[in-house]
């Protein structure tokens, strides 16, 4: 019996990835999403599918407005500054949206307050008195992030709006135990004020019946459905913050950043069909009719998506989503990836600026496990793919056939395509077709993989060494198989190592990105022959032995590092190697202290007056729990003074005093002192 299947479709798909909150660096756990959802529109391609794919940056919410206080600049210039790391970023990476906004883009702020409107007039909205924590130290209320303690359902540590350490769950507003602030730890009181509330509770029904239906993968549909089995409670859509879109009806509140954030998945449809110059065009995605939206995510956001989303949409009048792809975390040594509490892999750092190649990545990201399997990250699982998947067999294969074919006949020689071996670029197709269906990726470099081997087996057996100079006419007919299984590896890897496949088209005499235009079936016709081979290469290299003991190597002391953190030791931190020249960028000084305050409310916070002998400087250390300013006035210290001003604790702090911790003592710091030099005085 075949199987009914969603793809390929003459409907149009519309593929959107969650949105990384634009508030710090891209590292490896973003990618469980990312790299499936570009193949997987790639392949939607390949399949002839009319095809857009759209994402953007989330700015808004604590996650922004935390990060932004804690580097001292205002949330727009912190968003700013990672959209365009992300806009820059996920290009290396070949991951080619269409459109890649952000959620404070006008469209998406409109977008917002029409769905918001449409939701309040179909009734779904109501106000209702809220008791949320307060913290009397910071003086402020502490939605979401800005508050930790203990969650009702499983009791671990977690934070306002996610169990983020135990079972994962969405928390609603007021529903945390034992309240504490997230930014001094003091415990809170309550306050009461009106919010609002959308009506999900109205909407179990519909949700039963839409998730049974919900295309995509199995954990995201049956964890929503549990919950929606255990009933759901109304969902509180307003926060007590200053940034984020204006609640319309009452402008002292914003909306919670689970409202527009997904918002944007459309607004960023409308800023694509407005850079094409059709306007109307993102209308066949997101109007009710066939359009198909396809939704990739992490499995720590199945709620939001399952839940939230489906019932904004549906009681706005908009499309559903046709599909909801969640994926599998990405691990690193058993922890839950945490920027924050150090378990990281970092993009930039840690693989791109090594000279890492993006395709080897991409590769293992896909292969390593099922989508919605966690991955455990290990640069040594990474190098051994890389060097027995694909260098040992995709590439070798490759290689030795061009390489062969070009030494002894130049160009693709006269031959026939042996029909067992059509039959399994064919199976391939078949077996891609599958994965696709399935949102199973996986399958499709398992499967080129196997046509690898074949190809390998079928070099081997046939010993075109030998043929060569006993049969040429018979070599020739061997490699002219060879390389249309070549051509076929190539246009499936396309989609998984763009680039590569880019190099091994030119090899085959051809302009490289006119492979990224072909479809699947164009696998099963062999090249023409006397079509020139081109200079082949291997096109896929070893991981240098000594490159990935060095990564191996920080990644360890990473990780080291947060596990005593985590057990209340202090960690040793090995940093990087630095150049001289880095070195040389450091301008420390000689400083007089001439002043020094407490800073109010800040525990803490010293505020000084320094004289760095061209000028005076205003200068914040966090020295205030262990010397009493007099102690400090008149002392002369040893300053960077070359550091970018920030503000700390309100206060402009422009420089850093050097302070020794006590070996002996920890969290005892003391100044460098410097005895008998005049202010201004340089190190080096
Ligand atoms: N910005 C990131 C996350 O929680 C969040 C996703 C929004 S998707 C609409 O993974
Ligand atoms: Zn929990």
């Amino acid at each position: 019996m075949t199987k009914l299947r969603n793809y390929p479709t003459k409907d149009p798909v519309l593929v959107t990835c969650g949105l990384p909150y634009a508030s710090g660096q891209m590292h490896i756990g973003h990618l469980r999403t990312y790299v499936p959802a570009d193949v997987f529109v790639r392949l939607l391609k390949k399949m002839q599918v009319d095809v857009a794919f759209v994402c953007g940056s989330d700015t808004h919410g604590t996650p922004v407005l935390t990060a932004a206080e804690a580097a001292g600049v205002s949330p727009k210039e912190l968003y700013t500054k990672y959209h365009q790391f992300y806009l820059e970023t996920f290009p290396k990476l070949h991951i080619n949206f269409d459109n890649y906004g952000t959620t404070n883009d006008p469209e998406n702020v409109t977008r917002t307050i029409q769905i918001v409107k449409e939701l309040q007039k179909n009734g779904y909205v109501y106000p209702k008195d809220l008791d949320s924590p307060y913290c009397d130290n910071e003086g402020r209320s502490l939605p979401d992030r800005y508050v930790r303690g203990e969650c009702p359902y499983c009791h671990a540590d977690a934070r306002g709006d996610e169990c983020d350490q135990g079972c994962g769950r969405y928390l609603e507003p007021g529903e945390i135990l034992n309240p504490r602030c997230a930014i001094c730890g003091s415990p809170t009181r309550t306050v009461t004020r009106t919010h609002y509330y959308f009506k999900l509770s109205s909407f179990e029904e519909f949700l039963k019946k839409y998730l049974n239906d919900v295309d995509g993968t199995k954990i995201a549909k049956n964890y929503a459905l549990g919950w929606v089995n255990e009933g759901l409670k109304d969902w509180c859509i307003t926060r007590d913050l200053d940034w984020g879109i204006k609640y319309p009806g009452d402008e002292s509140l914003t909306l919670y950043v689970w409202v527009d954030a997904p918002i944007h998945y459309m607004s960023s449809t409308e800023q694509w069909a407005k850079k094409i110059k059709k306007p109307d065009e993102w209308k066949k995605f997101w109007l009710p009719g066939n359009g198909r939206l396809v939704h990739f995510i992490g499995q720590d956001i199945v709620y939001h998506h399952c839940l939230f989303w489906p019932a904004m949409l549906k009681g706005s009048n908009y499309n559903l989503p046709f599909a909801i792809v969640a994926s599998g975390m990405v691990k690193i040594r058993n922890h839950n990836f945490s920027r924050s509490r150090g378990y990281v892999v970092w993009i930039l750092d840690d693989y791109l600026n090594r000279g890492l190649d993006p395709d080897y990545l991409r590769y293992y990201m896909v292969s390593f496990t099922g989508h919605t399997r966690d991955l455990d990250f290990s640069f040594t699982a990474f190098a051994e793919k890389v060097n027995t998947e694909l260098v040992g067999t995709i590439g070798n294969f490759i290689y030795r056939t061009l390489h062969f074919t070009k030494n002894h006949f130049g160009s693709i020689p006269k031959g026939k395509f042996d029909e067992k071996l059509q039959k399994e670029v064919e199976n391939s197709i078949e077996t891609i077709i599958d994965a696709v269906n399935e949102y199973e990726l996986k399958k499709v470099s398992d499967e080129i993989l196997r046509l690898a081997s074949v190809g390998n087996e079928y070099f081997q057996a046939n010993q075109p060494w030998a043929l060569v100079k006993e049969d040429k006419a018979r070599c020739g007919d061997v490699l002219f198989n060879a390389v249309a299984l070549v051509k076929a590896i190539t246009i499936f890897i396309d989609a998984i190592m763009p680039n590569t496949a880019e190099t091994i088209w030119k090899q085959l005499g051809f302009k490289g990105p006119e492979v990224h235009g072909l479809p699947l079936e164009a696998a099963l016709e062999p090249l023409k022959v006397g079509t020139k081979i081109i200079n082949p290469q291997p096109v896929i290299s070893k991981i240098d032995d000594d490159l990935l003991e060095s990564l191996k190597k920080i990644i360890d002391n990473r990780i080291k590092a947060a596990e005593k953190a985590e057990s209340g030791e202090e960690p040793v931190e090995e940093k990087e190697m630095i150049t001289f020249d880095d070195f040389k960028k450091l301008d420390l000084r000689a400083g007089k202290i001439l002043t020094c305050e407490r800073v109010p409310k800040k525990d803490k916070l010293l505020h000084l007056e320094v004289d760095i002998g061209t000028e005076k400087r205003s200068i914040i250390t966090g020295l205030a729990d262990q010397y009493e300013p007099e102690e400090l006035i008149g002392m002369t210290a040893l300053f960077l003074t070359n550091l970018e001003p920030k503000k700390i604790g309100g206060i402009e702090s422009h420089g850093m005093i050097i302070a020794v911790e006590k070996g002996d003592q920890p969290g005892r710091w003391l100044p460098v002192k410097l005895d008998d030099v005049p202010p201004g005085s340089k190190a080096a």
